[in-house]
């Protein structure tokens, strides 16, 4: 990968007291190196993270929520026009350090992450919620996603990729909690992010802006070698504001209108490249329940790694025939559900001109074509020789995980459901515990929320919610090898999501797909006609940590009313 020289000194120095950077780098935003005599007359605008490396093998800092005003512009209709109608909105919102956009984590295998998380939000609000555990609105914790990392908290006091905190524990307001990451030496290369994932207030912060992104460096890694392949890291995200420009509660989260796609915070923003140039995008999907279903006309972007996994040394292209079909399936496996990562290389056309960056709508989807950006091509030509995807890097843990393998380490299948009910509901556990809220009740007056219960479970067993409940639902023996299966009871694609270990991907409805590795996995809906669940199949290999972690549903909305579960590996 492309290195650079660290902005200057000045700079650097009051960047790192700003940052409370205690170990690390600040590097100037990621980019090619074009300089500037390309003859371009366009402003690029879209905003580029902060960007923090690691140095010695080490990256040590503050990271603080709290909350920060800024003016957004945003639009509420989803225009598949440019320029859409869009308006400067005074908002004041929970993020880190103080900034709309988080800086960006650049690490080495083998490097230690390490963070100390500050809460400094206001106390909680008492009372926002009849629900209880939906009054813990700013007490948070931290989620590292997508990091092959221990789980656990070990030794006492210092935190791995730790969730497991009842909704109302976890990092108080006031408080502070001390992150430590051992990213092994074996990680494959690629985005990931962290984000807060707190039961009952993942989806109002995460809303809000509190998310970054992590780059795992791999130095062997030869697939893009050219110093003029500039690289971006571009959050797609969707604001829900109250009258004050706020995302105060869980219910604002839900029953304010939710905004068109943001990229990294700007509205319909211009990406500027030189005819015939590559560059490298990292699409990461933040927003709580809707797809991002990337389309540039005239283009064809060339996607190389899913979820921070490298394809096996070949592209998947994306373009308009691809956006509706995976393989022989109607299913939105192209999308990027939320949570999800697409890197893609995209050579700009060698005809200079402006040309939209879409997101169209996905099977199974609420969402509508939208245009997200204007890519304007300009300047003198470049032409940058596109990366050979069979330089991609291939990663021993990520290797094919055969029939035979599983059949060695135990083979274990499970079949998991991911399901949203009508309370009552017979396939819900019941009774009810005492003191717990399984539902929404109609005097919140939630519209199209009102006793529904997000729930999930094991096929053949009944369903129930998380909340406050801490139970394991599952436990794993280390280095099992295990083959799950998770239905989908709805008529939305729930993102399935399981912390720690990456999944290969096998079959789609039963149906065998070309394997993949990923984290986020849009579960095929439920077929009316038929009345079947929709279903997707994977082999995970529970290596290097035991520990106590989650999967969910990574719509966030769906996760804080309950569709989540704990494994236990041990
Ligand atoms: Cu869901």
């Amino acid at each position: 990968m492309t290195t650079h020289a660290p902005v200057d000194l000045e700079r650097r120095n009051s960047l790192r007291w700003a940052l409370g950077l205690s170990l690390g780098t600040v590097l100037p935003p990621l980019a090619g190196c074009n300089d500037g005599s390309s003859g371009r007359a366009t402003e690029d605008t879209l905003p580029t993270p902060l960007t923090l490396a690691s140095s010695n093998g080490k990256l040590s800092l503050d990271l603080t929520a709290r909350y920060s005003s800024q003016p957004l512009t945003i639009a509420m209709a989803q225009d598949p026009a440019y320029p859409g109608v869009a308006k400067s909105v005074a908002t004041t919102l929970r993020n880190y350090n103080g900034q709309y956009l988080a800086p960006t984590f650049i690490l080495n295998q083998g490097d230690t992450l390490a963070i100390n998380l500050i809460n400094a939000l206001p106390p909680n609000v008492p009372n926002q919620s009849s629900v209880e555990y939906l009054n813990f609105q700013n007490s948070t914790n931290l989620h590292f996603h997508g990091l092959h990392v221990d789980p656990r908290e070990f030794p006492a006091g210092i935190f791995g990729d730790y969730v497991v905190d009842m909704a109302d524990a976890g990092v108080f307001p006031g408080a502070t909690r001390k992150h430590e990451l051992h990213i092994p030496d074996d990680h494959t290369a690629g985005i990931n992010w962290y984000h807060p994932h707190l039961h009952g207030s993942s989806n109002g912060q995460v809303s809000s802006g509190m998310f970054g992104a992590i780059l795992i460096r791999d130095k062997n890694d030869k697939f893009i070698t050219s110093p003029d392949i500039r690289e971006r890291v571009i959050f797609v995200h969707k604001v829900n504001l109250n009258k004050d420009g706020k995302t105060e509660s869980f219910y604002d989260t839900i029953t304010t209108a939710t905004s068109a796609f943001l990229l990294n915070g700007a509205y319909q923003p211009t990406i500027v490249m030189r005819p015939g140039e590559v560059q490298n995008w990292h699409f990461v999907n933040s927003a709580s329940f809707y797809p991002f279903n990337p389309v540039l006309d005239d283009h064809t972007l060339l996607n190389y790694a899913k979820d921070g996994n490298p394809f096996d040394q070949k592209f998947k292209p994306i373009d308009k025939a691809t956006s509706t079909q995976f393989g022989n399936q109607q299913w939105p496996g192209n999308a990027i559900y939320p949570g999800g990562r697409h890197s893609v290389i995209v050579k700009a056309s060698e005809v200079p001109g402006t040309y939209y960056l879409r997101s169209v709508q996905a099977p199974s989807s609420e969402s509508k074509d939208e245009i997200v950006a204007r890519i304007v091509v300009e300047g003198v030509p470049i032409g940058t020789a596109i990366p050979s995807p069979a330089n991609l890097p291939r990663y021993a843990d990520h290797a094919p995980i055969t029939d035979q393998e599983l059949a060695s380490h135990g083979g274990k299948q499970r079949n998991l459901v991911l399901a949203i009910v009508k309370y009552p509901d017979d396939r819900l556990a019941k009774p009810i515990p005492a003191g717990e809220d399984w539902f929404i009740p109609a005097k919140d007056d939630i519209k199209g929320f009102t006793d529904n219960v997000f729930a999930s479970g094991t096929v053949g067993a009944k369903l129930s919610p998380f909340q406050s409940s801490l139970t394991v639902t599952q436990t794993v023996a280390l280095n099992a090898v295990e083959e799950w299966t998770i239905e989908n009871m709805n008529e939305y694609p729930h993102p399935f999501h399981i912390h720690i270990n990456d999944s290969y991907v096998i079959k789609v409805n039963g149906e065998p797909v070309t394997p993949f590795w990923a984290d986020v996995l849009p579960v095929p809906i439920w077929d009316k006609a038929t009345n079947r669940n929709g279903s997707i199949t994977f082999r995970m290999r529970f290596t290097d940590f035991i520990g106590r972690f989650v999967w969910h549903c990574h719509a966030l909305d769906h996760e804080d009313l309950g569709m989540m579960q704990l494994v236990e590996v041990k």
